[in-house]
Protein backbone atom coordinates (compact mmCIF):
# COMPACT_ATOMS: atom_id res chain seq x y z
CA UNK A 1 0.00 0.00 0.00
CA UNK A 2 1.43 3.60 -0.85
CA UNK A 3 0.47 5.75 1.86
CA UNK A 4 2.91 8.92 0.42
CA UNK A 5 4.90 9.39 -2.91
CA UNK A 6 7.28 12.13 -3.56
CA UNK A 7 7.99 12.56 -6.91
CA UNK A 8 11.65 11.75 -6.51
CA UNK A 9 11.62 9.06 -3.70
CA UNK A 10 8.37 6.40 -3.43
CA UNK A 11 7.11 5.84 0.31
CA UNK A 12 5.59 2.66 0.80
CA UNK A 13 4.97 1.02 4.20
CA UNK A 14 3.50 -2.31 5.12
CA UNK A 15 3.49 -5.07 8.24
CA UNK A 16 6.39 -2.74 10.03
CA UNK A 17 8.69 -2.60 6.65
CA UNK A 18 8.81 1.01 5.28
CA UNK A 19 10.52 0.95 2.11
CA UNK A 20 12.04 4.15 -0.15
CA UNK A 21 11.80 3.46 -3.93
CA UNK A 22 14.59 6.09 -5.63
CA UNK A 23 12.11 7.55 -8.33
CA UNK A 24 14.13 8.82 -11.58
CA UNK A 25 14.91 5.72 -13.12
CA UNK A 26 15.70 7.64 -16.54
CA UNK A 27 18.90 8.60 -14.96
CA UNK A 28 19.11 5.50 -12.72
CA UNK A 29 17.79 7.21 -9.87
CA UNK A 30 20.96 10.11 -10.10
CA UNK A 31 20.72 11.54 -6.33
CA UNK A 32 19.43 15.25 -5.87
CA UNK A 33 19.01 16.97 -3.00
CA UNK A 34 15.49 16.36 -3.00
CA UNK A 35 16.37 12.75 -3.00
CA UNK A 36 18.82 12.74 -0.23
CA UNK A 37 16.79 15.05 1.79
CA UNK A 38 13.70 12.29 0.95
CA UNK A 39 15.85 9.50 2.22
CA UNK A 40 16.69 10.69 5.05
CA UNK A 41 13.28 11.91 6.34
CA UNK A 42 12.38 8.39 5.41
CA UNK A 43 14.72 7.50 8.16
CA UNK A 44 13.83 10.05 10.51
CA UNK A 45 9.80 9.23 10.03
CA UNK A 46 11.04 5.36 10.66
CA UNK A 47 13.04 6.31 14.24
CA UNK A 48 9.83 8.12 14.86
CA UNK A 49 7.54 5.02 14.43
CA UNK A 50 6.87 2.19 16.38
CA UNK A 51 5.21 -0.01 14.06
CA UNK A 52 7.90 0.17 11.34
CA UNK A 53 10.43 -2.28 12.33
CA UNK A 54 12.74 -2.43 9.02
CA UNK A 55 13.34 0.00 6.26
CA UNK A 56 14.26 -0.92 2.65
CA UNK A 57 16.39 1.10 0.54
CA UNK A 58 15.54 0.43 -3.89
CA UNK A 59 15.84 1.87 -6.80
CA UNK A 60 13.29 1.94 -9.45
CA UNK A 61 13.85 0.69 -13.03
CA UNK A 62 16.94 -0.59 -14.07
CA UNK A 63 19.26 1.19 -11.90
CA UNK A 64 20.07 1.04 -7.93
CA UNK A 65 21.31 4.58 -7.95
CA UNK A 66 23.75 6.04 -10.30
CA UNK A 67 25.25 8.57 -7.33
CA UNK A 68 25.20 12.40 -7.54
CA UNK A 69 23.02 13.78 -10.32
CA UNK A 70 25.88 15.02 -12.78
CA UNK A 71 23.55 17.17 -14.50
CA UNK A 72 23.59 19.72 -11.88
CA UNK A 73 26.35 21.82 -13.51
CA UNK A 74 28.96 19.95 -10.97
CA UNK A 75 32.04 21.77 -12.68
CA UNK A 76 35.63 22.60 -10.99
CA UNK A 77 35.44 25.78 -8.71
CA UNK A 78 31.24 25.85 -8.93
CA UNK A 79 29.85 24.26 -6.43
CA UNK A 80 30.19 24.66 -2.87
CA UNK A 81 30.85 20.52 -2.63
CA UNK A 82 31.31 20.94 1.26
CA UNK A 83 28.40 22.69 1.87
CA UNK A 84 26.51 20.56 -0.58
CA UNK A 85 27.81 17.38 1.10
CA UNK A 86 27.54 18.54 4.83
CA UNK A 87 24.20 19.68 4.11
CA UNK A 88 22.54 16.43 1.89
CA UNK A 89 25.04 13.44 1.99
CA UNK A 90 25.86 13.83 5.46
CA UNK A 91 22.71 14.14 7.12
CA UNK A 92 21.18 11.47 4.66
CA UNK A 93 24.25 8.44 5.58
CA UNK A 94 23.96 9.34 9.50
CA UNK A 95 20.04 9.00 9.36
CA UNK A 96 20.40 5.45 7.84
CA UNK A 97 23.70 4.43 10.16
CA UNK A 98 21.64 6.24 13.35
CA UNK A 99 18.40 4.39 12.92
CA UNK A 100 18.65 2.09 15.44
CA UNK A 101 16.51 0.04 13.50
CA UNK A 102 17.86 -2.02 10.90
CA UNK A 103 18.33 -1.00 7.03
CA UNK A 104 18.13 -3.31 3.88
CA UNK A 105 19.92 -1.99 0.44
CA UNK A 106 17.74 -4.09 -2.06
CA UNK A 107 20.84 -3.32 -5.14
CA UNK A 108 18.46 -3.98 -8.39
CA UNK A 109 20.89 -2.36 -10.69
CA UNK A 110 23.59 0.18 -10.69
CA UNK A 111 25.44 1.01 -7.85
CA UNK A 112 28.18 3.88 -8.70
CA UNK A 113 29.90 6.65 -6.84
CA UNK A 114 27.63 7.79 -4.03
CA UNK A 115 25.04 5.36 -4.49
CA UNK A 116 27.12 2.84 -3.92
CA UNK A 117 28.16 4.49 -0.29
CA UNK A 118 23.85 4.66 -0.06
CA UNK A 119 24.54 0.91 -0.45
CA UNK A 120 27.17 0.59 2.00
CA UNK A 121 25.61 2.46 4.56
CA UNK A 122 22.54 -0.04 5.05
CA UNK A 123 22.96 -3.22 7.20
CA UNK A 124 22.32 -5.51 4.83
CA UNK A 125 22.86 -5.49 1.02
CA UNK A 126 20.75 -8.25 -1.11
CA UNK A 127 21.82 -7.76 -4.87
CA UNK A 128 19.98 -9.17 -7.83
CA UNK A 129 22.11 -10.81 -10.29
CA UNK A 130 22.41 -7.97 -12.50
CA UNK A 131 23.43 -5.12 -10.09
CA UNK A 132 27.32 -3.96 -10.47
CA UNK A 133 29.39 -1.61 -7.82
CA UNK A 134 31.22 1.25 -9.40
CA UNK A 135 33.33 3.16 -6.82
CA UNK A 136 32.95 5.92 -9.73
CA UNK A 137 34.44 8.79 -8.20
CA UNK A 138 37.94 8.53 -9.26
CA UNK A 139 36.33 8.40 -12.84
CA UNK A 140 35.09 11.81 -12.81
CA UNK A 141 38.41 13.01 -10.81
CA UNK A 142 36.62 13.31 -7.17
CA UNK A 143 37.57 11.02 -3.98
CA UNK A 144 35.05 8.64 -2.35
CA UNK A 145 32.58 10.82 -0.17
CA UNK A 146 29.15 9.76 1.32
CA UNK A 147 30.90 7.54 3.39
CA UNK A 148 32.51 4.77 0.70
CA UNK A 149 36.13 5.90 2.37
CA UNK A 150 34.86 4.60 5.49
CA UNK A 151 32.83 1.47 4.96
CA UNK A 152 34.87 0.35 1.82
CA UNK A 153 37.76 -0.34 3.94
CA UNK A 154 35.89 -1.74 6.83
CA UNK A 155 34.06 -4.30 4.37
CA UNK A 156 37.27 -5.33 2.23
CA UNK A 157 40.35 -3.98 3.66
CA UNK A 158 42.26 -1.70 2.70
CA UNK A 159 44.08 -3.28 -0.35
CA UNK A 160 40.84 -3.76 -2.19
CA UNK A 161 39.22 -0.83 -1.12
CA UNK A 162 42.14 1.15 -2.72
CA UNK A 163 41.96 -1.15 -5.67
CA UNK A 164 38.23 -0.28 -6.00
CA UNK A 165 38.50 3.27 -5.53
CA UNK A 166 41.49 4.41 -7.04
CA UNK A 167 40.72 2.24 -9.89
CA UNK A 168 37.27 2.53 -10.05
CA UNK A 169 36.43 -0.40 -12.11
CA UNK A 170 33.11 -2.07 -12.31
CA UNK A 171 32.53 -5.33 -10.13
CA UNK A 172 29.25 -7.26 -10.86
CA UNK A 173 27.73 -9.01 -8.40
CA UNK A 174 29.19 -12.52 -8.19
CA UNK A 175 32.51 -10.70 -7.06
CA UNK A 176 30.57 -8.11 -4.66
CA UNK A 177 29.49 -11.75 -3.00
CA UNK A 178 33.35 -12.84 -2.73
CA UNK A 179 34.58 -9.55 -1.79
CA UNK A 180 31.71 -9.85 1.49
CA UNK A 181 30.23 -6.49 0.24
CA UNK A 182 26.86 -8.05 -0.25
CA UNK A 183 25.35 -10.92 1.82
CA UNK A 184 23.41 -12.20 -0.79
CA UNK A 185 22.82 -12.41 -4.63
CA UNK A 186 19.56 -14.00 -6.04
CA UNK A 187 17.83 -13.80 -9.33
CA UNK A 188 16.72 -10.34 -10.71
CA UNK A 189 13.08 -11.78 -10.82
CA UNK A 190 13.32 -13.15 -7.26
CA UNK A 191 15.23 -9.87 -6.06
CA UNK A 192 11.62 -8.33 -4.50
CA UNK A 193 10.89 -11.74 -2.62
CA UNK A 194 14.07 -12.14 -1.13
CA UNK A 195 14.45 -8.62 0.12
CA UNK A 196 11.10 -8.94 1.63
CA UNK A 197 11.51 -12.28 3.14
CA UNK A 198 14.92 -11.03 4.80
CA UNK A 199 12.51 -7.76 5.84
CA UNK A 200 9.70 -9.65 7.51
CA UNK A 201 12.16 -11.55 9.54
CA UNK A 202 14.22 -8.44 10.81
CA UNK A 203 10.50 -7.21 11.44
CA UNK A 204 9.97 -9.93 13.64
CA UNK A 205 12.97 -9.27 15.66
CA UNK A 206 13.23 -7.96 18.99
CA UNK A 207 14.05 -4.43 20.37
CA UNK A 208 17.66 -5.54 20.72
CA UNK A 209 18.07 -5.87 17.30
CA UNK A 210 18.50 -2.24 17.13
CA UNK A 211 20.89 -2.39 19.88
CA UNK A 212 23.05 -4.69 18.20
CA UNK A 213 23.73 -2.74 15.02
CA UNK A 214 24.57 0.33 17.23
CA UNK A 215 27.09 -2.00 19.18
CA UNK A 216 28.45 -3.43 15.76
CA UNK A 217 28.92 -0.20 13.97
CA UNK A 218 30.22 1.56 17.44
CA UNK A 219 33.06 -0.75 17.67
CA UNK A 220 34.50 -0.12 14.45
CA UNK A 221 35.55 3.31 16.17
CA UNK A 222 36.32 1.61 19.56
CA UNK A 223 38.63 0.04 21.91
CA UNK A 224 37.49 -3.29 23.82
CA UNK A 225 37.51 -1.11 27.51
CA UNK A 226 34.62 1.29 26.10
CA UNK A 227 33.34 -1.00 24.11
CA UNK A 228 32.31 -3.16 26.83
CA UNK A 229 31.11 -0.57 28.30
CA UNK A 230 28.85 0.17 25.82
CA UNK A 231 27.83 -3.33 25.61
CA UNK A 232 27.19 -2.65 29.79
CA UNK A 233 24.41 0.10 28.84
CA UNK A 234 23.10 -1.85 25.48
CA UNK A 235 22.41 -4.75 27.31
CA UNK A 236 20.62 -2.98 30.59
CA UNK A 237 18.45 -1.70 27.88
CA UNK A 238 17.60 -5.10 25.81
CA UNK A 239 17.53 -6.90 29.47
CA UNK A 240 14.69 -3.73 30.40
CA UNK A 241 12.31 -4.60 26.95
CA UNK A 242 9.70 -6.58 27.13
CA UNK A 243 10.85 -8.56 24.24
CA UNK A 244 13.65 -10.14 27.00
CA UNK A 245 10.67 -10.83 29.11
CA UNK A 246 9.03 -12.89 25.91
CA UNK A 247 12.09 -14.40 24.86
CA UNK A 248 13.12 -16.13 28.48
CA UNK A 249 9.48 -16.52 28.86
CA UNK A 250 9.54 -18.43 25.29
CA UNK A 251 12.55 -20.66 26.30
CA UNK A 252 10.80 -21.87 29.33
CA UNK A 253 8.06 -23.04 27.61
CA UNK A 254 9.37 -24.05 24.62
CA UNK A 255 7.98 -21.64 22.28
CA UNK A 256 8.60 -19.19 20.15
CA UNK A 257 8.15 -15.89 21.69
CA UNK A 258 6.51 -13.05 19.75
CA UNK A 259 8.94 -9.81 19.55
CA UNK A 260 6.65 -6.37 20.27
CA UNK A 261 10.37 -4.18 19.15
CA UNK A 262 9.40 -2.90 22.64
O1 LIG B 1 28.74 17.37 -3.40
C1 LIG B 1 28.66 16.69 -4.39
O2 LIG B 1 27.64 16.63 -5.07
C2 LIG B 1 29.78 15.77 -4.80
C3 LIG B 1 29.35 14.38 -4.60
C4 LIG B 1 29.61 13.43 -5.50
C5 LIG B 1 29.16 12.05 -5.25
C6 LIG B 1 29.14 11.17 -6.47
O3 LIG B 1 28.29 10.34 -6.52
S1 LIG B 1 30.30 11.39 -7.69
C7 LIG B 1 29.91 10.09 -8.85
C8 LIG B 1 28.72 10.46 -9.72
N1 LIG B 1 28.28 9.35 -10.53
C9 LIG B 1 28.93 8.94 -11.61
O4 LIG B 1 29.98 9.42 -11.98
C10 LIG B 1 28.29 7.84 -12.44
C11 LIG B 1 27.81 8.39 -13.76
N2 LIG B 1 27.12 7.38 -14.52
C12 LIG B 1 27.75 6.40 -15.17
O5 LIG B 1 28.96 6.27 -15.13
C13 LIG B 1 26.89 5.43 -15.93
O6 LIG B 1 25.67 6.04 -16.23
C14 LIG B 1 26.63 4.12 -15.16
C15 LIG B 1 27.90 3.30 -15.11
C16 LIG B 1 26.11 4.39 -13.76
C17 LIG B 1 25.56 3.29 -15.92
O7 LIG B 1 25.95 3.14 -17.28
P1 LIG B 1 24.87 2.62 -18.34
O8 LIG B 1 25.60 2.45 -19.64
O9 LIG B 1 24.17 1.42 -17.79
O10 LIG B 1 23.76 3.75 -18.46
P2 LIG B 1 23.90 5.18 -19.14
O11 LIG B 1 23.44 5.10 -20.54
O12 LIG B 1 25.24 5.76 -18.89
O13 LIG B 1 22.85 6.03 -18.27
C18 LIG B 1 21.46 6.00 -18.54
C19 LIG B 1 20.97 7.43 -18.47
O14 LIG B 1 21.18 7.90 -17.13
C20 LIG B 1 21.80 8.35 -19.38
O15 LIG B 1 20.92 9.38 -19.79
P3 LIG B 1 20.46 9.46 -21.34
O16 LIG B 1 21.70 9.52 -22.16
O17 LIG B 1 19.68 8.19 -21.56
O18 LIG B 1 19.62 10.69 -21.41
C21 LIG B 1 22.82 8.94 -18.41
O19 LIG B 1 23.31 10.19 -18.81
C22 LIG B 1 21.99 9.08 -17.15
N3 LIG B 1 22.82 9.09 -15.96
C23 LIG B 1 23.50 8.06 -15.43
N4 LIG B 1 24.15 8.43 -14.32
C24 LIG B 1 23.87 9.74 -14.15
C25 LIG B 1 23.04 10.17 -15.19
N5 LIG B 1 22.60 11.41 -15.31
C26 LIG B 1 23.00 12.29 -14.33
N6 LIG B 1 23.81 11.95 -13.30
C27 LIG B 1 24.27 10.70 -13.18
N7 LIG B 1 25.04 10.37 -12.13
Amino acid sequence: MVIGAAPVVLTASEAGVLTLTLNRPEVLNGLTDEVLDAVAAGCHDAAADAAVRVVVITGAGRGFCSGQDLRGGFEAGDADIRGHLHEHYVPMIRAIRDLEKPVIASVNGVAAGAGMSLALAADFRVAGESATFIQAFVRIGLVPDAGSSYFLPRLVGTAKALELAMLGETIDSAEALRLGLVHRVVPDEDLSHATHDLAARLARGPRSAGLIKQLINQSLDHDLSSQLAREEEAQVLAAESDDFTAGVAGFISKRAPEFTGH
